[in-house]
């Protein structure tokens, strides 16, 4: 085709569109806000999907007026390091765990310590009422983001190359227990009993096959999304972590929006969690028969004497020492 006939086309459909009052396409993509998200999670695992409801929503509240880019598999930035990302603004939204947040906000670190929040509507309450409130300040002001909603991870458990006879913690003795990598998250693989090896979350699956660790530790939505099951011999169901992600905004972003912006993109991000909320607790609760399906041996250990041991490692850390007073009372009386 003759190129400058093709530019002469375009330059007269661009004109023909200003002149019946329209701004060519490329001008109307450009006034777009961007909102470019990045996550590890594995395209098949509900708190990906839900970057599409958010998506979606957005769409239909808000037709044209945000370019919503969805980037999963760590594959725009890396594990963790999304916040920092955010901050110099190359990233508008992400979901950023407590333990990412505890770096900056040490007070957060509550929430990183095992067996505190006890499930998924003890977490809505905490992070919905005033607890969260207080909380979310600091996040704000120190990290320079807005969190818009709190994301059911699900409930940690231990899964295993190898199965053991694991009953209490001082049965994981010795275990190469697969953490992601921050002193946050290292220290609650140690206060489980064993040896925490930080790892990001892709290489994972690799690091079960060939052996360089022994365990890792992840809800079991997740233990199905990224097929861990394919490469272990055996869940420890500890459930030593009721696991949360807040879906969060670059201040920048949020603060440059008009108020019915905002109030899209809340509902949108309020939307993008439901979702993920009920598939993800559903799911959790039919998933110990499809491991079992798949040749998994799925044991119960004592969880009292995890909870006991964990919770005095916690206590008795420099973590709990800026723990806000009263907030451990606040968090067990929240029902
Ligand atoms: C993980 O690396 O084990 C973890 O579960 C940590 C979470 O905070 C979150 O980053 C999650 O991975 C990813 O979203 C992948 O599911």
């Amino acid at each position: 085709m003759n190129l400058s006939l093709v530019r002469r086309g375009l330059l007269a459909a661009g004109a023909a569109l200003i002149l019946v009052g329209g701004l060519p396409p490329v001008a109307l993509a450009q006034n777009k806000v961007p909102l470019r998200i990045s996550t590890p999670a594995v395209p098949d695992d509900w708190h990906a999907k839900m970057w599409t409801v958010f998506k979606e929503s957005l769409d239909k509240s808000a037709p044209g007026e945000f370019d919503v880019q969805i980037n999963l598999n760590a594959t725009l930035f890396k594990q963790g390091t999304e916040p920092a990302a955010m901050a110099r603004g190359n990233l508008e939204l992400a979901t950023i765990s407590a333990f990412d947040i505890a770096k900056l906000v040490p007070e957060f670190s509550i929430f990183t310590a095992g067996y505190i929040i006890r499930d998924p509507d003890h977490m809505q309450k905490v992070f919905n009422g005033p607890i969260g409130e207080q909380m979310f300040k600091p996040v704000s002001d120190k990290m320079d983001v807005t969190v818009l909603s709190t994301i059911y991870l699900g409930t940690r458990q231990v899964n295993l190359r190898e199965v053991r006879n694991v009953k209490t913690p001082a049965d994981l003795k010795g275990v190469k227990l697969r953490m992601p990598g921050s002193k946050e998250w290292l220290f609650l693989g140690e206060a489980l009993g064993a040896t925490a090896t930080p790892l990001a979350f892709g290489e994972v699956y690799l690091g079960l096959k060939t052996g360089t660790i022994d365990g890792q530790d992840n809800p079991l939505p997740s233990v199905r999304a990224a097929k861990f099951y394919e490469v272990t011999k055996q869940l420890v169901l500890t459930g030593h972590l009721v696991d949360g992600i807040f879906l969060s905004i670059a201040n920048k972003t949020w603060n440059a929006l008009t108020p019915a912006q905002k109030q899209k993109v809340k509902a949108a991000a309020v939307a993008a969690a439901q979702y993920n909320n009920e598939n993800r607790i559903k799911e959790e609760g039919q998933l110990v028969d499809f491991f079992k399906q798949q040749g998994l041996q799925v044991a119960t250990p004592d969880v009292d004497a995890f909870r006991k041991h964990v919770q005095g490692v916690y206590l008795a850390s420099e973590y709990a020492k800026v723990w806000p007073q009263g907030i451990l009372e606040r968090i067990n009386a929240t029902k």
